[in-house]
Parts: structure tokens; C-alpha cells; sequence
């Protein structure tokens, strides 16, 4: 099985010139620095994991474009050769972090809830780590009061960059309260179904925040930033009457255009009720104690 992901393409092919590849075989190496070593998930929730092939290939990524089919088609050459994290703003110790830094994290499975605003669900296996151990890296100064995450921008790479009139407004940007980024829940995902991302799911590296909308786990990030304000989202940019900043996932308020009080599971025919905080309200509702989640949707 050939699983490098392709951000280490560049670094085997260092090791090969240094002559290396004349004692192991160039498959070997590969596989070395493809080792993805993480903790499985024992899914102790017993949660239904959507079939891979369903899972991986109904996507939005708007970037390649709105229509799901052609996202995954036109994701196929995404070249994250060289991919590098900008980690700046308000922390002590600003960082540029490759994806072979990142690879250090401690790698977790993570079998989660996944809720589009759209009304589809899914329950996927990400591998990542939690993004409060990256902030706490960095440490943030006591002016970062919320996190801005931002897509790469790259007209050769995505067609809606660069047509005449682009869907939405690129780059791609979202947020989190501080708290709810340091929440244990938030991660940075880097694998699916136990490989690294695929490129139509926000390689090389993405956010998964499984109580809110879909819309809020960014792709295929560059940029971690820790401001003082509340950043302005591509989402709420397009239409502020239906994408608010915090997005959770909420059976009793709905979108202008889809009531969100059901769902349907990826491969299922019949829908079921959307749970709030799409299942995670044990754990994420003391971070909204007091606040009127229909003002702050
Ligand atoms: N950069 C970027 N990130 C994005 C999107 C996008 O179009 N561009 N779509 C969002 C939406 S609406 C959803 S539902 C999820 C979909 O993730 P998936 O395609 O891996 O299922 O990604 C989110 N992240
Ligand atoms: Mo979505």
C-alpha cells in the first residue's frame, strides 16, 4: 500500500541524493516516513463509521469547486509539496511549522460526529491531535482573545480562485473563541480512515470541530493567527443573516433555508433528529453557559 503522504515526497527524494536510497530501497524509506504511528480510537460510543468510499468523496471545497463531483476530481493534482504553518499574532513565540514538524504531535484517531449545515451527516475516523497543544506551544499573550485559521490562496491550484467571479471570498478564513480552540474535542486532522488526508478533504492539514457546522473545519490551512477580535469569517461574509460566527450544530434554530432539526446520515434513506451540539453537549455546553444561542448562531 503506498501511503506517503505527498508533503514527504520532497524529503525522501533528499535522502536518495545523499545516497541512502543505495543501501534500502526508495519503498522502504517511503514507508518510514509515511510511518503514521497513532493511538486508535476504540469507538467506546459505538458510533456508526460512514462507509470510507461515501465518506471521502462527498466534499465541500469550494476552492476546486461547489459542485461536490468535480471538487474531488479537480483535488486529484493538489500539490502540498513543501507545505508550511504560519503560527503568528498574539503569542510569545511566533513559529513556521512543516508538515514534518507537525508529525511530531502525538497522533490521535478521533471517531467523530460530522454535521453539514447542508443537512447530510457523516461519523468519520480523523487522526490528528488536539490544537490546544499547538497553542500552548506558541503560548498566546493575554491580548489573543480569539484564533483565525486561513486556506491557502493559489489561483494556479484552485480554479474558484481564479475565475472572473469566485463563489465566495478567498482566501477561505474561520475562527474560534480561544476557549473553545483549547477546547479537547478541537483538533488539527492530518489523517482519514487511517491515511493521510486526502487532498478533496483538506490535505495536508485541517480543522475538525465536530460540535459546529461542517463549514467552520477549515482546509488545507497556512495560517494559524491569535487576535484580539472576533475575526470576520468567509461565511459570514457571503451571507450574515445565515452564517454566524459560532455555528453550532442546533436542532432549534434553523437556517434560512434548511430547517435543521434532522439529518441524513451519509447512505441512509431515512433521516434522524440532530442532536444539539451534534452530540457533544456534555462536554462543550458550559462554553455557551448564559449566552442566547439564537442571537449568537
Ligand atoms: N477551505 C475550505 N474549507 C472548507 C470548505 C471549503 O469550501 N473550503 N467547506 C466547508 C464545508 S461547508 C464543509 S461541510 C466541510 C466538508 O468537509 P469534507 O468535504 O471533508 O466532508 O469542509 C469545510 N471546510
Ligand atoms: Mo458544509
Amino acid at each position: 500500500m503506498h501511503i506517503t503522504p505527498q508533503y514527504l515526497y520532497q524529503k525522501r527524494r533528499e535522502f536518495l541524493k545523499l545516497g541512502i536510497g543505495a543501501l534500502v530501497s526508495s519503498t522502504l524509506i517511503g514507508s518510514k516516513l509515511s510511518a503514521f504511528n497513532f493511538i486508535e480510537d476504540k469507538n467506546l460510543n459505538n458510533l456508526k463509521v460512514s462507509d470510507e468510499e461515501l465518506a471521502i468523496n462527498y466534499v465541500n471545497f469550494y476552492e476546486f469547486s461547489t459542485d461536490k463531483r468535480k471538487a474531488v476530481a479537480l483535488a486529484q493534482n493538489f500539490n502540498t509539496q513543501n507545505w508550511k504553518i504560519e503560527i503568528s499574532g498574539e503569542v510569545e513565540k511566533p513559529i513556521i511549522l512543516s508538515m514534518e514538524d507537525i508529525l511530531k504531535f502525538p497522533l490521535e484517531e478521533k471517531i467523530y460526529r460530522f454535521r453539514c449545515v447542508e443537512t447530510w451527516s457523516m461519523v468519520v475516523p480523523w487522526i490528528g491531535f488536539e490544537l490546544r497543544q499547538l497553542i500552548e506551544k506558541v503560548k498566546p499573550t493575554q491580548k489573543a482573545k480569539f484564533v483565525k485559521f486561513t486556506t491557502l490562496l493559489d489561483k494556479n491550484q484552485f480554479p474558484d480562485q481564479n475565475a472572473l467571479f469566485p463563489t465566495i471570498d478567498y482566501p477561505y478564513v474561520e475562527g474560534l473563541r480561544m476557549d473553545e480552540a483549547m477546547h479537547p474535542l478541537t483538533l488539527l486532522a492530518v489523517g482519514i480512515y487511517k491515511k493521510p488526508l486526502k487532498p478533496q478533504n483538506g490535505a495536508p492539514i485541517r480543522l475538525i470541530v465536530p460540535w459546529k457546522y461542517g463549514f467552520k473545519s477549515i482546509k488545507s490551512i497556512v495560517k494559524i493567527e491569535f487576535v484580539e477580535k472576533q475575526p470576520r469569517t468567509t461565511w459570514q461574509n457571503y451571507a450574515p443573516n445565515e452564517y454566524g460566527f459560532y455555528a453550532n450544530v442546533n436542532p432549534n434554530v434553523s437556517h434560512p433555508r434548511w430547517s435543521q432539526a434532522n439529518e441524513r446520515a451519509l447512505g441512509d434513506f431515512f433521516t434522524k433528529p440532530t442532536l444539539m451540539f451534534n452530540g457533544y453537549e456534555k462536554e462543550v455546553s458550559k462554553l455557551y453557559k448564559g449566552m442566547d444561542l439564537k442571537v449568537n448562531f
